[in-house]
């Protein structure tokens, strides 16, 4: 009984935090560092960096990208950072500072890799 609160009062807390830091898109003060996440993995027999469009406020974006595949392979937001290497089942973070516009996100390593792509909308301004 007494467990059973205990988790109750932490899933209530982790619900709460979830809540805080998806609201935090739309209400943040605009200093917050907006994080996208991208999926490597083969489709169709192409391998692919997933979703193929992201969408982003100007300024520092983290990109959390999780290769589910066998091999290494890379991220390079093109024009922008240096190339960085994704080891086979793992999950790297790269920070970007972009400013409005659309970029390639390419593989370094594999050109027949289909590259994704994430648009940069400046912050709408209340
Ligand atoms: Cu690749």
């Amino acid at each position: 009984m007494i467990d059973g609160e205990t988790d109750m009062k932490r899933y209530i807390a982790l619900a709460t935090l979830a809540l805080f830091f998806s609201g935090c898109h739309f209400f943040g003060s605009g200093n917050e560092v907006e994080t996208v996440y991208l999926t490597n993995l083969i489709e169709n027999g192409a391998k692919v960096w997933k979703p193929a469009e992201l969408e982003a406020y100007a300024g520092k974006v983290v990109f959390e990208l999780e290769n589910t595949l066998e091999e290494a392979h890379g991220f390079v937001v093109k024009g922008v950072n240096d190339p960085v290497v994704v080891g086979p089942k793992k999950t790297v973070k790269v920070t970007a500072n972009l400013k409005p516009g659309t970029y390639p996100l390419e593989c370094h390593l594999h050109p027949a890799h289909v590259p994704s792509s994430i648009t940069i909308v400046e912050k709408a301004k209340l």
